[in-house]
C-alpha cells in the first residue's frame, strides 16, 4: 500500500507540522537592525523608549496574552478530542448526537467573541487617544523635517541648523515636528519612539516626539517611494541635554575654511562647481535643496540614507557609485 500523509503515526504527523511552522516563521525573520547604529534593542516598538512606543506595546502585549489564551484553549479543546475520543474500527457505523438547535450553547460561542471584540474596540479607543492627543502645551524644541527620495533633512528653524539623516534630540523634551516632502509620500517611523506619520508634497503634517532613554533609535521611510525606499533610513540620537546642547555648539559653527591646495579644489568644486547645484556647503540655516547641507558632513557617522559608515573609503565608493 502506498504510504500516504495520513498513514504516518501521530507523533511523526506533528513533528512534520513543527517543522513547516518553524519555515513559515522563518521566512518573515529579517534583520531590523543591518544599518548597525549603536543600538543594541532591534528596532522593534515592544522596546519602546517613548510614552507612544509604550503605550503601543502595552496593548500589543494584551492583546498576545488574550489570542494566546483563546489559542490555548481552543487547540486544547481540539487536540483532547481528536486523542479522547478517536474513532475505533468499530465505531465506523456511529454518528454522534446531532446538537441541533442549541440555543444557549449558540448564544455563549456567538457571545464571548463579540464581548472579546467590544473589549479590544474600547482599548483601542483609549490607546488611539493617547497617541494622537496634542502634545503637552510646553514645546521645548520645533523641528522641519523634509523627505526626500532617498534621505532626510532635518532642520531647527530656532537654531539654524540644517543636517541629514541624524537626527539629535534632547532626552525628555517634547519636540514639535513639522513633516513636508518635497517629491512624493514618504513616512516617518521610528518605531521605539513614534508611530507613523505620512510625508506628503504639499501638505504639512504635525506630530510630536517624546524620548524617555538616551540612545540610537533606527528609524526607516515607511511608504515605499521608489527603488531606494529600503534604504531611506534614518537614526535618532537621544542626547543627555548637555550633549544636545554640545552638538547644537558644533553644527552652529560656520565649517571650517579649506587650508591646503587640495582641499581648495574640493571647496571650489562643491560650491562653485556642479555639487553647488544640489548640495550647499557654508550656508547655514535650512534651505530645502535637492541633496544634504554638507556642513558638518563629518560629524555624522553614516551617510546616503543613513546606510553606508561614514570613512574615507565609503565616501569615495559613494561618490564614484550615486544612487539612482
Ligand atoms: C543632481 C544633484 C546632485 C549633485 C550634482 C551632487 N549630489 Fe551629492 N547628493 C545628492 C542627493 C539627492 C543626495 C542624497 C541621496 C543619497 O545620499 O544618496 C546626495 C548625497 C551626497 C552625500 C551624502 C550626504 C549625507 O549626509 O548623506 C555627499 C557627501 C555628496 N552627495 C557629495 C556630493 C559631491 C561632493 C558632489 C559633487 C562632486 C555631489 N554630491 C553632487 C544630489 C546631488
Ligand atoms: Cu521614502
Amino acid at each position: 500500500m502506498k504510504r500516504q500523509l495520513y498513514n504516518l503515526p501521530l507523533v511523526k504527523r506533528v513533528i512534520g507540522l513543527l517543522i513547516l511552522f518553524a519555515l513559515v516563521f522563518a521566512t518573515g525573520c529579517v534583520s531590523v537592525a543591518s544599518s548597525s547604529p549603536a543600538n543594541t534593542q532591534p528596532a522593534f516598538f515592544m522596546n519602546s523608549a517613548s510614552p507612544v512606543a509604550a503605550s503601543e506595546a502595552a496593548i500589543y502585549r494584551i492583546l498576545l496574552y488574550m489570542s494566546a489564551g483563546v489559542l490555548l484553549i481552543v487547540w486544547g479543546l481540539l487536540l483532547y478530542n481528536i486523542i479522547r475520543f478517536r474513532a475505533k474500527d468499530e465505531d465506523k457505523d456511529w454518528v454522534p448526537p446531532q446538537t441541533y438547535r442549541e440555543h444557549t450553547i449558540e448564544a455563549i460561542y456567538t457571545g464571548i467573541p463579540i464581548l472579546v471584540v467590544i473589549i479590544i474596540f474600547i482599548m483601542m479607543l483609549g490607546t488611539i487617544n493617547a497617541i494622537a492627543a496634542p502634545a503637552p502645551k510646553s514645546t521645548d524644541l520645533h523641528l522641519h523635517i523634509i523627505g526626500h527620495r532617498w534621505w532626510w533633512e532635518f532642520d531647527y528653524p530656532d537654531m539654524k541648523i540644517t543636517t541629514a539623516n541624524e537626527l539629535h534630540i534632547p532626552v525628555g523634551a517634547t519636540v514639535q515636528v513639522k513633516l513636508d516632502s518635497l517629491d512624493v509620500i514618504h513616512s516617518f517611523y521610528v518605531p521605539q519612539l513614534s508611530g507613523k506619520t505620512d510625508v506628503i508634497p504639499g501638505a504639512t503634517n504635525t506630530m510630536w516626539l517624546t524620548a524617555d532613554k538616551v540612545g540610537q533609535f533606527h528609524g526607516q521611510c515607511a511608504e515605499f517611494c521608489g527603488l531606494n525606499h529600503a534604504n531611506m533610513r534614518f537614526t535618532v540620537f537621544v542626547d543627555s541635554q548637555a550633549d544636545f546642547d554640545a552638538w547644537v555648539a558644533n553644527q552652529q559653527q560656520p565649517p571650517p575654511q579649506p587650508q591646503t591646495d587640495q582641499q581648495n579644489i574640493a571647496y571650489m568644486t562643491i560650491t562653485d562647481g556642479m555639487c553647488s547645484m544640489c548640495h550647499d556647503l557654508g550656508d547655514m540655516g535650512p534651505e530645502n535643496a535637492t541633496g544634504p547641507n554638507l556642513n558638518h558632513l563629518m560629524s555624522r557617522q553614516r551617510f546616503a540614507g543613513d546606510i553606508f559608515d561614514l570613512n574615507e573609503q565609503n565616501y569615495a565608493v559613494g561618490l564614484k557609485t550615486p544612487r539612482q
